[in-house]
């Protein structure tokens, strides 16, 4: 593997990662550059979303019965219009679009893309870190415009996933496969940085994630392993909850910080229900990137995320995501075994 150097730019690291692969044609390059140009694309506009009046709904909900915010049509539109026409891409679907979405005539490429456009807007208005997330698989149909089938493979099948940070600085994380790189925006010259070469979650950290405030409706097991977190060790080692609400920027901390993201199903919900986070947008993308980085994501029920075969583009699922250590320690109290 080639050394990682930190402040190489992240174009020149796609290139590189490329030169793992003797077979590789360049087009999944070509893609990832496209989408670097879209996040910073996104990035300038959700810096100056204040000053530019693009705060606020658009008065539109989306196929989750969500509103839109103007910000998240903006996005949406942005990473569409690159892809569309990058060459490289032969069928899309985005969180805030109801069916696939073709690309140009004549534009046809060798792989799919499925993107949250800006993951977390609700947050949109008071300046909490929000993101654009992505997931790439190889197509499976043979020539021409891609179909829903192409879209509805496995996460184990990706090629490659990541998300783009707006926050206090725009941070780019990916990966190819062969480990998870960190790269920050240089607003001045317009560049992502190497910044996070080879990032590993911490394994020892004591930090959980979860929206207490559904506590009320948790199932049994999932009540039992939050109080353990909180009482570990007599209370020695008891965890500290961080939960943003923003699940791109709830991921990021955990990659960096370490520690563990749960978004379980609920009484309320019920147990035939599938939790909130989407499978192709969400789950799938930050289920690879946190195995690159030696970290693991399941289901409530045990299931390993990368190994579900999606069903239909907007599937949910019930999502428990960090440090190794901590999920196994979360299976354990699911299967009932603590
Ligand atoms: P949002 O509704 O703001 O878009 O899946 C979307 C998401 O945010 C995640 O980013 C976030 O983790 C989650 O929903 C928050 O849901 P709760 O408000 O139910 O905690």
């Amino acid at each position: 593997m080639l050394a990682k150097r930190k402040g190489i730019t992240v174009s020149r690291q796609i290139m590189d990662d490329q030169r793992l692969h003797p077979e590789a044609t360049g087009e999944l390059t070509g893609l990832l550059n496209d989408l670097v140009v879209a996040g910073k694309i996104i990035s300038a506009e959700v810096n100056m979303a204040g000053l530019a009046d693009i705060l606020g709904q658009s008065g539109r909900t989306n196929i989750q019965g969500e509103n839109v915010q103007k910000l998240d049509v903006f996005a949406n539109q942005t990473i569409k219009r690159r892809m569309e026409q990058c060459g490289h891409v032969c069928v899309m679907a985005s969180e805030e679009d109801d069916g696939i979405i073709p690309v140009l005539d004549g534009y046809e490429g060798n792989y799919t893309i499925a993107f949250d456009p800006l993951d977390g807007s609700s947050n949109i208005d008071v300046n909490v870190s929000i993101g654009t997330i992505f997931s790439i698989h190889r197509r499976l149909s043979p020539s021409g415009q891609g179909d829903v089938g192409d879209l509805l493979q496995k996460g184990s099948r990706q090629v490659a996933a990541g998300y783009i940070i707006y926050g206090s600085s725009t941070v780019m994380v990916y990966t190819t496969g062969s480990g998870v790189h960190g790269f920050t925006l240089d607003p001045s010259v317009g560049e992502f940085f190497l910044s996070h070469p080879d990032i590993r979650i911490p394994e020892t950290s004591l930090y959980y994630s979860v929206n207490e405030a559904y506590a009320n409706h948790w199932f049994d097991s999932t009540r039992r392993f939050i109080d353990y977190l909180k009482t570990a060790d007599g209370g020695k080692g008891a965890y500290s909850l961080r939960y943003i609400g923003s699940l791109v920027a709830d991921f990021h901390r955990n990659l960096i910080k370490g520690g563990i993201f749960l978004y379980t199903r609920d009484k309320k919900s019920g147990e035939k229900s599938e939790g909130k986070l989407r499978l192709l947008y969400e789950a799938a993308p930050l289920a690879m990137i946190v195995e690159q980085a030696g970290g693991r994501a399941i289901t409530d029920d045990g299931r390993r995320i990368l190994d579900i075969e999606p069903a239909k583009l907007h599937q949910r699922v019930p999502l428990i995501i960090g440090a190794k250590r901590d999920v196994d320690l979360a299976e354990k109290f699911l299967r009932g075994e603590m």
